[in-house]
């Protein structure tokens, strides 16, 4: 079994990787990656090591580069996580979000049925559905819950999972697409919540909280998505959407002070800036329908999880760094300077 993943210098990419050399080592695992500002090519450093992983710097964009890996390669699976991630980078700049993220994923798509493919899945947001009121919290995503996007970068996602149900439909593609809501863990690069806290707290640096820190999120540990995806490939139908999610809502601000927390520093350090535009104000993943056929279930308490990723990126303060060098001084200053 070969599995071409995209974006595997990346967050969850990279943790999808790990997770397959060490759950599944009859497998080949194909990397390819553009190495954009989001990736940090030392994070498959010991991937690198093992006979059974190949690296190709390549953008999901390039047609003629991605055919010549099939044809190098010949995947069975292509699971996609390349992709533009970043809220507020999408509302600065659309226009990459929309070429990586919708017209990336049909190369793939357009590679795999060229060359045959068992399955192509596609890595989902719960931010397709829009957001739900903070004062209903009974209500959750469903699968059917109809597409209602907020951002630039949510619909990319959402015209992305479209195609991929027309490419199912019209061409017969085996495609599975599954919606998770946010991630934390080990590799995720800071300019997202929990990384972003964690670099400043430890740089006694103010914690920008958009608004009053009241938007709920859903977390969940990014190994607990990958083991998600890989039941996915090997028990999910043709088609078909999982959401994936584990009913662990936080409230930002909750998340900044269980960071100030953990690493002794005081809350004076909270700093309340302008808010992100559009911004979406709860996410709720009802993931009954993965749990039921798939017997996936998370399990990682946010308790824990949240420890082992503030001491994992306390021992990696080195990776951490190299991600928060060069433009990322740029980015910081023009995102939060003005704020
Ligand atoms: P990330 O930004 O950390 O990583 C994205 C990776 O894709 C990077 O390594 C980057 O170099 C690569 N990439 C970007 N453009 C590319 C291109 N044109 N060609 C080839 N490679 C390219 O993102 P992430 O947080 O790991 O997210 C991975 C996927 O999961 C994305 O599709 C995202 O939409 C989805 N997702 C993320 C979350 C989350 O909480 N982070 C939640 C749900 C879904
Ligand atoms: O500096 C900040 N201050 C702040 O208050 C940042 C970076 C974020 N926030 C708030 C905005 C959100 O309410 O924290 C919350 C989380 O923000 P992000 O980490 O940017 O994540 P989000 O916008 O929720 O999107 C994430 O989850 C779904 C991922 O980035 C997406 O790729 C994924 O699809």
């Amino acid at each position: 079994m070969t599995v071409l993943v995209t974006g595997g210098a990346g967050f969850i990419g990279s943790n999808f990787v790990y997770l397959l050399l060490e759950e599944r080592p009859e497998w080949k695992v194909v990397c390819v990656d553009a190495l954009t500002y989001a990736a940090n090519i030392h994070t498959l450093n010991d991937a690198m090591q093992n006979p059974n992983f190949v690296f190709y710097k390549e953008d999901i964009r390039n047609r003629e580069g991605i055919n010549a890996i099939f044809e190098k390669e010949h995947p069975d699976v292509v699971v996609n996580f390349a992709a533009e991630s970043h809220v507020d980078r999408s509302i600065e700049n659309p226009a990459i979000f929309l070429e990586t993220n919708i017209l990336g994923t049909a190369v793939l798509m357009d590679a795999c049925r060229k060359y045959g493919i068992e399955r192509f899945h596609q890595v989902g947001t719960d931010e397709v559905y829009g957001d739900l009121p903070l004062d209903r919290p009974d209500l959750f995503f469903h699968e059917d819950t109809p597409i209602h996007t907020s951002s630039p970068y949510s619909t990319s996602k959402a015209s992305a999972d479209l195609l991929c149900l027309a490419y199912h439909r019209t061409y017969g593609l085996p495609v599975t697409i599954s919606r998770c809501s946010n991630n934390y863990g080990p590799y995720q690069f800071p300019e997202k919540l929990i990384p972003l806290m964690i670099n400043n707290a430890s740089q006694d640096k103010p914690l920008p909280v958009y608004g009053e820190g009241l938007n709920v999120r859903d977390w969940l540990y990014v190994k607990d998505h990958c083991y998600g995806i890989l039941a996915v490939l090997e028990k999910g139908r043709v088609g078909e959407v999982y959401n994936l999610g584990g009913h662990n809502e936080k409230a930002n601000i909750e998340i900044v002070k269980i960071i100030l927390k953990e690493l002794g520093k005081p809350e004076s350090l909270i700093t309340y800036v302008t808010d992100r535009k559009g911004h979406d104000q709860r996410y709720a993943i009802d993931p009954s329908k993965a749990m039921a056929e798939l017997g996936w279930a998370p399990t990682t308490m946010f308790k824990d999880g949240i420890k082992l990723t503030i001491q994992w990126y306390k021992e990696h303060m080195d990776w951490m760094k190299e991600c928060t060098s060069g433009d990322y001084v740029k980015y910081y200053e023009e995102m939060y300077g003005k704020r």
